[in-house]
């Protein structure tokens, strides 16, 4: 009898996000989970948390917790969510630097006991930080993708669904561009089960659900007061990993290298891609207005500028 392969995702960073794909990747059987964090018990205590939820769920994924990277020896696909968040007093460039040490040395992890994995790469500055773990990891751009697109889509859908009374799972829409204030919502390409929603609503309305859509993390933060969103954020992720592991091929937004593309090169930012097993399979390239081609080149910019910072701070 042919025994099947059981596949492994390595959560790193137990923290919120990062415990919360565990439980999405976990409930939809995606494969063994490996929960890892630097601090003692807190990986373990949620994992066996997750293992005890799994007679009651339904689940036979089994979950751990360590502290050793040496755990995620052959994972197939490792989604990255260590990281600190910003502080009060913390400027940017802190928490850049912070941010970039830490993913510097978990990448030198992934490259020694996963060289194999396809990496989903969550801690912010989202697009620098992919940027940064492509360079550090050595692999090529496939196996390392950034999610964030897949995030603001479902914000936006959530929005029309909630707007026009309608199922969510009937609504589809892409969002390129980097992840925060500069991304780059398409309402063209926004329809509910097939009508494009310029047929459904006003532009205004259109407007105002882009708009609540670019600030949906912070809407989050201020009502959360400590923390920030996770369970969207794990869920998009534990999304990416089953296109991934199960060889999908779904067409998801993510934050990607670009080698041309939109006409832009050498930068991680979200586009379209066709994700499965190999990781970016393809990234498609879609028309854009004159507009939109400007505001992606100038979230382009804002990416690249927190490269230079990483530059000069001899991290890169
Ligand atoms: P949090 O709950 O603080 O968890 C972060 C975890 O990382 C903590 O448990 C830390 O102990 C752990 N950690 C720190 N350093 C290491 C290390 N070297 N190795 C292993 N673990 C480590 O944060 P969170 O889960 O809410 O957010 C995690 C990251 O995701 C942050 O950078 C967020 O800004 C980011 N995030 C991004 C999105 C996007 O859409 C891109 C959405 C939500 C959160």
């Amino acid at each position: 009898m042919e025994v099947g392969k059981r596949f492994k995702i390595a959560c790193i960073g137990a923290g919120n996000v990062g415990a919360t794909a565990a439980q999405y990747c976990a409930e939809m059987e995606l494969g063994d989970v490996v929960l890892t964090d630097i601090v003692e018990g807190l990986p373990q205590g949620k994992a066996l948390d997750l293992t005890q939820a799994g007679p009651i769920r339904g689940y036979g994924s089994i979950v751990t917790g360590t502290n050793d990277y040496a755990d995620i020896e052959g994972a197939d696909v490792c989604i990255v969510t260590a990281g600190l968040p910003r502080k009060p007093g913390m400027s940017r460039l802190d928490l850049l630097e912070k941010n970039a040490r830490i993913i510097t040395d978990i990448c030198e992890k992934i490259a020694k006991y996963a060289p194999d994995t396809v990496v989903v790469l969550v801690t912010n500055p989202l697009d620098v930080m992919a940027y940064l773990a492509y360079q550090k990891l050595g692999f090529p751009s496939a196996r390392l993708v950034g999610m964030a697109g897949c995030l603001d889509s479902a914000r936006l859908r959530a929005f029309v669904a909630m707007e026009l009374n309608v199922n969510m799972k009937n609504v589809d829409t892409m969002v390129l561009g980097s992840h925060g204030d500069d991304m780059v919502p398409l309402p063209e390409y926004t329809t509910v089960s097939g009508i494009p929603i310029a047929k459904l609503m006003s532009q205004d309305r259109v407007d105002a659900l882009v708009e609540r859509t670019r600030k949906g993390g912070g809407e989050i933060v201020a009502l959360l007061k400590t923390g920030s969103a996770y369970y969207a954020p794990g869920a998009s992720a534990a999304r990416m990993a089953q296109s991934i592991i199960r060889d999908e091929k779904q067409i998801l937004p993510c934050s990607t290298l670009l080698t041309g593309q939109y006409g832009l090169e050498d930068v991680y930012i979200g586009a379209p891609v066709v994700l499965g097993k190999a990781g970016v399979e393809q990234v498609l390239e879609l028309d854009l207005t004159d507009d939109q081609r400007a505001a992606l080149h100038a979230s382009a910019g804002e990416v690249r500028e927190g490269i230079k910072g990483l530059q000069e701070l001899g991290i890169l």
